[in-house]
């Protein structure tokens, strides 16, 4: 079986997350590794915290603490929402942590000997009354390319485009405000992409398992020629600009950019986590493909704002290294979750966070609805009355009634244990067919990483099991045939068993009671394959089953008014 090694985009440290970084990068990693994992691969999947830059610096400043306690305090607190939404990291790691230094360090000396990166002295802003350089987001105005206002001086949230700061119209400090600014010359190191050029294109177009949205980015900064990238910083926070303890002159000032050592995170985190196994070279076959890398299928998610770092900054770091790294071979990029069409913002009160969302209901109802409505093909708009209509109909009705009938009918009629008796007949037979025609659907979505359709699928096929006790109807032949009764009973209850196990990438804790009311054994807990021969006997005959607890609460209305007016809705 290939060795699947995943990575979700590093959330940056600067506070809690949003419903809309989660969906588009983090809980679509997790649900693709728990299928993997349920497959039988062995899977690694990597995050952390992405704690350097102006992010961090900025937000340490807004709340009056130095930034690495700050840093500390917010890793935790990201840990703790990641855990309460059931994200199955293998290790989450932290990117100002001593793995990241010492490899961001290596990766800036290998470049350098290999004639990819020059010291280049430069224009940057530079703000008077401040008295320091103002790098990426401590500079903000307007965008040269569509005129937003509140352009960043690293990159544009209106159209996306990733600027220099000088570039900036009407710069002002984000800090202070201050418009007193000029351009001075700075010292900074730069990688040389533009060498880079041929053998990164080459690259790209060999990735035939992209998803067109991330080529068509990739493809699209190498048409426009690749730049060369200052990969250091006016900044104090951050990885030293020094190699085996000893600082570059004239560097000592400066720290490595945020972008150029985030990546390189996903392998000190991966070092982190060989190092915590007690077993401190397994990371190597993960990444190095002279270790045994070569095959393992490395999968990276994000939101598409980050597809040109990660389909060009990282490579050429890994590829001018010469050394021998594992490349992304298949890389899902997210649009966005969106607040009923307009942005989540913490300041006007619009959206749910992480930790509030979990205030509110249990993670499986959150994950559900954001995967069933994932940003995929463009972006999607949360709602409370979408999430209220997935909540109650696909959870509620479909999967938990279909649940709470077929189990609390035995437990009634046939004292709760598996019947034996009887023959198949018509209705087993379609849903034979239904239920292996759709698994087969199912798993091509999860293998093509389409969320959505995979969640759709899933619910079709807990449609279906409705369906089959509509024509089993075990109920009604009761009265005259307990035997074909039984027979109802039996393939009722063993969906159930695959109802769960289908269950388990998207909700997992709703899925592990169901298993576990059924006495499912760990072993059995696996993604069936449409030709299985036990897809319809999991379940041993004979033995005990108990109704597992509701599964599912609707959301009254009463509630989706509650929440709007305190998380905002269609009309704030
Ligand atoms: N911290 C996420 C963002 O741009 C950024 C991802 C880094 S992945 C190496 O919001
Ligand atoms: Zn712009």
């Amino acid at each position: 079986m290939a060795r699947i090694l995943i990575t979700s985009a590093l959330p940056y440290i600067n506070g809690i997350k949003h419903l809309g970084n989660l969906a588009g990068s983090m809980l679509p990693a997790d649900v693709y590794a728990r299928f993997k994992r349920l497959q039988g691969h062995e899977v690694l999947y990597i995050c952390a915290t992405d704690e350097h830059g102006t992010p961090a610096e900025l937000a340490a400043q807004k709340a009056g603490i130095d930034v690495r306690t700050y840093c500390d305090e917010q890793h935790e607190v990201q840990r703790n929402a990641g855990e309460g939404f059931l994200l199955s990291y293998d290790y989450f790691g932290r990117s100002s942590g001593p793995q990241n230094a010492e490899l961001t360090q290596h990766f800036a000396h290998v470049l350098e000997e290999r004639g990819l990166i020059e010291e280049r002295v430069s224009k940057q802003v530079y703000a008077v009354e401040d008295g320091r350089f103002l790098p990426d987001r401590y500079v903000e105005g307007t965008c040269p390319h569509c005129g937003f206002e509140k352009a960043r001086g690293d990159q544009c949230d209106s159209c996306g485009r990733l600027l220099d700061p000088v570039d900036l119209i009407n710069p002002y400090s984000a800090e202070t405000g201050s418009t007193a600014i000029e351009h001075r010359d700075t010292r900074h190191l730069y990688l040389l992409q533009s060498k880079m050029q041929d053998e990164i294109r080459a690259w790209v177009e060999q990735a035939d398992e992209w998803p067109a949205l991330a080529k068509s980015i990739a493809l699209k900064w190498l048409d426009e020629g690749l730049q060369d990238r200052a990969i250091t910083r006016d900044l104090s926070w951050g990885i030293p600009v020094a190699y085996r303890g000893k600082a570059r002159e004239g560097f000592e000032d400066k720290v490595f950019y945020v972008w150029f050592d985030a990546p390189i995170e996903y392998i000190a985190a991966t070092r982190e986590w060989a190092e915590a196994k007690g077993d401190p070279d397994a990371w190597e076959s993960w990444w190095r493909t002279d270790k045994g890398a070569d095959d393992v299928t490395y999968v990276e998610f994000m939101g598409k704002d980050n597809v040109a770092f990660h389909t060009v900054g990282f490579p050429v770091t890994l590829i001018g290294s010469g050394e021998p790294w594992k490349l992304v071979d298949r890389l899902k990029a997210f649009n966005w979750v969106t607040w009923y069409g307009g942005k989540f913002s913490t300041s006007n009160n619009r959206g749910v966070f992480m930790d509030q969302a979990l205030d509110l209901l249990p993670a499986d109802y959150w994950r559900w609805y954001l995967m069933a409505n994932a940003p995929e093909g463009s972006d999607a708009a949360f709602t409370w009355e979408g999430f209220q209509a997935a909540v109650n109909s696909d959870l509620a009705n479909v999967l938990g009634n279909f649940v709470n009938r077929i189990t609390k009918y035995t437990k009634s009629k046939f004292d709760g244990t598996i019947p034996s008796v009887g023959e198949p007949g018509e209705a087993e037979a379609w849903i034979d067919t239904e239920l292996r025609t759709r698994l087969e659907a199912l798993t091509e979505h999860y293998e093509a990483m389409e969320f959505r359709k995979a969640a759709a699928e899933t619910r079709a096929i807990w449609a279906a099991g409705n369906e089959y006790l509509t024509k089993a109807e075990p109920w009604v032949k009761y009265k005259s045939d307990v035997d074909a009764a039984a027979v109802g009973v039996r393939i009722g209850l063993n969906l159930a068993a695959v109802f769960g196990i289908l269950a388990q990438p998207f909700v997992p804790d709703a899925a592990a009671k169901i298993l576990d009311a059924l006495g499912v054994p760990e072993n059995k807990r696996v993604f069936p394959k449409a030709d299985d021969a036990d897809l319809f006997s999991i379940l041993q005959n004979g033995q005990e089953i108990a109704p597992p607890d509701v599964l599912f609460n609707k959301i009254e209305d009463t509630t989706v008014a509650e929440w709007t007016e305190q998380f905002g809705g269609a009309d704030q």
